[in-house]
């Protein structure tokens, strides 16, 4: 990893990300979808001709790393190695882009032996650019990371947090269960007693706006290493952590499949411990 300019990836997928941007913004509103495994799991011509803008790019410019984004992905077949990888989401948020709903953006990760080390993750339509290199810090446009920093008494507790959830895509079945039997035990006055639920439709951003410490964390299963590689070292560089998000899991693989990010802050393990014994049953992908 010594041998990689680190500093010059970020600041090409800057570039790269704010080129995205402009694709993506051009064609808000313009675009027809497709539904990819059901009615509620959309995709659009336009994650494609982002997808394929930024392959092309990052081919040209860094022919020896390796590519792994979502639309040219093939189950048992796309594997990400211990090579440097860019591991990118043209559009994370494709719903919200659909619905013009803008929390959609453009997630650029690279990885090297399966660790995120450069994250770029770009909003075009509030133009909020997430940035981090591994050891660097990680900043929204100039402001550092994290933009919150409670006061020293509002340590982690489930009792005083606010945190991302999602829908997902699956909405029958085991993990669905799972899912709507958690939220309804972290929402309960018997159970977590939680302040709130966020949903910003897209994994980057949610996990951003954990980094920021606008949500305390943000729980999830069924997305994938596009959905989180870029978010993940801008998360651990604001002083957070990524969890697994079954009980039990301190040290994730990128592609885990169910991630719990929380913001850094006082009584982050302890606050991890009581979110995993509220969860119901055991999340499978
Ligand atoms: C989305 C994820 C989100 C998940 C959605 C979808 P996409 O990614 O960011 O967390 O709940 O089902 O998978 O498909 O917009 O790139």
């Amino acid at each position: 990893m010594s041998d990689i300019d680190l500093v010059e990836v970020r600041d090409y997928l800057v570039l790269l990300a704010l080129e995205a941007g402009d694709l993506i913004t051009s064609k808000t509103g313009k675009t027809t979808y497709d539904d990819k495994a059901n009615a509620v799991d959309l995709v659009t011509e336009t994650d494609a001709a982002v997808e394929l803008l930024v392959s092309k790019k990052l081919k040209e410019r860094f022919p020896d790393f390796e590519f792994m984004g979502e639309e040219s992905y093939v189950p048992g077949v796309t594997k990400l190695t211990d090579k440097p990888t860019f591991v990118v989401d043209p559009i994370d948020g494709t719903t919200n882009f659909i619905h013009s709903f803008p929390f959609s953006c453009t997630s650029l990760g690279f990885t090297i032996n399966r660790k995120p080390v450069v994250g770029v993750v770009y909003n075009p339509f509030l133009k909020l650019m997430y940035t981090a290199i591994k050891g660097y810090g990680a900043f929204l446009n100039d402001q550092h990371l994290p933009l919150r920093t409670p006061p020293a008494d509002v340590s982690l507790t489930l009792q005083t947090a606010l945190i991302a959830v999602e829908w997902g895509t699956q909405r029958s079945g085991t993990n669905y269960k799972v899912k709507t039997d958690t939220f309804h035990k972290l929402a309960a006055a018997d159970g977590g007693f939680i302040h709130g639920f966020r949903s910003l439709g897209s994994a980057a951003m949610n996990t951003c706006a954990v980094a920021a410490g606008q949500v305390d964390a943000y729980w999830e299963g069924g997305c994938y290493a596009w959905d989180v590689a870029a978010a993940w070292i801008i998360l651990e560089e604001a002083g957070g952590r990524m969890v697994g998000g079954n009980p039990g899991i301190w040290e994730p693989a990128v592609d885990e499949r169910v991630y719990l990010a929380v913001r850094g802050g006082e009584g982050a393990e302890k606050f991890i411990s009581d979110f995993w014994d509220n969860i119901v049953g055991k999340l499978e992908y």
